[in-house]
């Protein structure tokens, strides 16, 4: 494939469409794309430099009278300045609000050649912020444009099509990690014991957002806690870490519970965890289920949204109902009483994880599109 100049739009933050996007960015780079990242301010993953790789801030004129600065008019402008100097082949947007109507504005705008868009959904886009009655309108008119569409999961596909309705075809694309980026914790001596200790960790990674219910995460450390000697660490940030502390205050596990914030380097703290915890109420996908296996460590969530096509049940991890506190507790505890079954969990984990969601594959998929797309008729 000629290497092709691309667009990426994304928001910066620790979110994991962020993140998909910054790691995508650092693939393409790598395979030779001259590849430039598009947002207001460069993106917390991008951990690498690559010469390929470039970043365009977007700067938002702040008025008075504008009491929310129209961040995706700013947003457009940039992106045809960025398309006319860097030859853009196309541009690529995660999270359709709004990347996806400032790809198409920018994209109306430079009539006189053509810039096709691709938007990737990644969740919250469609199933919380999407369908809400001020945004439907504009995100349903934002994919029918998109000169493709593709979805993390086939969750997210079948609930754009039902909320949505869109014609066009939604593909399935999902998320990957770069198996060099976890060490692998089973190597060594296989049959030795791997983490095997005193104490076992629990983690938990999230943004901290209501959906993540954090408090379930507290709870099921509780119960485990009462049962064996473990230790519970929350990374992330967001409006309900305050409940999880208070939670953890009233079961009175507090001493053994470490809230560190939003972390750059979560492959270190996975290579000290011997189960991820992520009792959400909904997820598209679930990126750091993906991440966890990817360091070899077994998962425990809900059986909701995109997480049964990332966790194996019995495999590599277990799926409950959400809000299964007591089932959640009872699966970690099997799990860290049999240190031979989570070794078979964590290694087939990794397995999963470095296999069907490798860079290679799941970036391979994307320039398969970005070529379809650059080869289709203009319409
Ligand atoms: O979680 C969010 O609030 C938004 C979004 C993000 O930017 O982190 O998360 C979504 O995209 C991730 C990457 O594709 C998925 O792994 C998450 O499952 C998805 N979050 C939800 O569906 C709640």
């Amino acid at each position: 494939m000629n290497h092709l100049h691309i667009g990426i739009v994304c928001y910066p933050t620790f979110g994991g469409s962020g993140v998909v996007a910054s790691e995508l960015g650092m693939e393409l780079a790598r395979g030779g794309h001259a590849v430039h990242i598009v947002s207001y301010a460069p993106p917390v993953r991008i951990t690498s430099y690559h010469p390929n790789l470039h970043f365009h801030k977007v700067e938002v004129t702040d008025y008075p009278l504008f009491e929310y600065p129209p961040y995706s008019l700013a947003l457009a402008s940039h992106l045809v300045e960025v398309a006319t100097r860097e030859r853009l082949d196309l541009v690529h947007v995660h999270y359709a609000i709004p990347h996806a109507v400032s790809a198409y504005l920018a994209r109306q705008m430079l009539a006189d050649r053509r810039l096709p868009f691709i938007t990737t959904l990644h969740g919250t886009d469609i199933t919380l912020v999407g369908n809400a009655p001020s945004f439907l309108p504009i995100t349903r008119f934002s994919l029918e444009q998109s000169d493709a569409v593709t979805a993390v999961s086939a969750f997210l596909k079948r609930e754009t099509e039902e909320v949505f309705g869109v014609g066009k075809k939604i593909e399935v694309i999902p998320n990957f990690v770069r198996r060099q980026g976890y060490s692998d914790p089973l190597a060594g001596d296989p049959s030795g014991p791997v983490r095997e200790r005193e104490e076992a960790i629990l983690t938990h990674i999230s943004n901290f957002r209501p959906v993540k219910r954090v408090q379930d995460v507290v709870d099921t450390f509780a119960r485990v806690r009462r049962e064996c000697r473990a230790r519970l660490i929350m990374v992330g940030d967001g409006p309900d870490r305050s409940l999880a502390e208070r939670r953890a205050d009233e079961l009175g596990v507090t001493d053994d519970v470490y809230f560190l914030g939003a972390q750059l380097n979560v492959e270190e703290i996975l290579r000290l965890t011997d189960i991820l915890l992520l009792p959400s109420q909904t997820e598209s996908f679930g990126l750091t289920a993906l991440e966890a296996m990817a360091a070899g460590v077994p998962v425990i969530c809900s059986r909701v949204g995109g997480l049964p096509e990332v966790v194996t049940e019995g495999e590599t991890g277990y799926l409950l109902p959400v809000g299964d506190i007591e089932g959640m507790a009872a699966r970690a505890l099997e799990l860290l009483s049999d240190w031979e079954l989570m070794r078979r969990m964590g290694r087939a984990a990794r397995e999963r994880a470095c296999t069907q969601f490798s860079a290679e594959r799941v970036v391979g998929q994307y320039t398969d599109l970005y070529r379809r797309v650059l080869e289709a008729p203009n319409l």
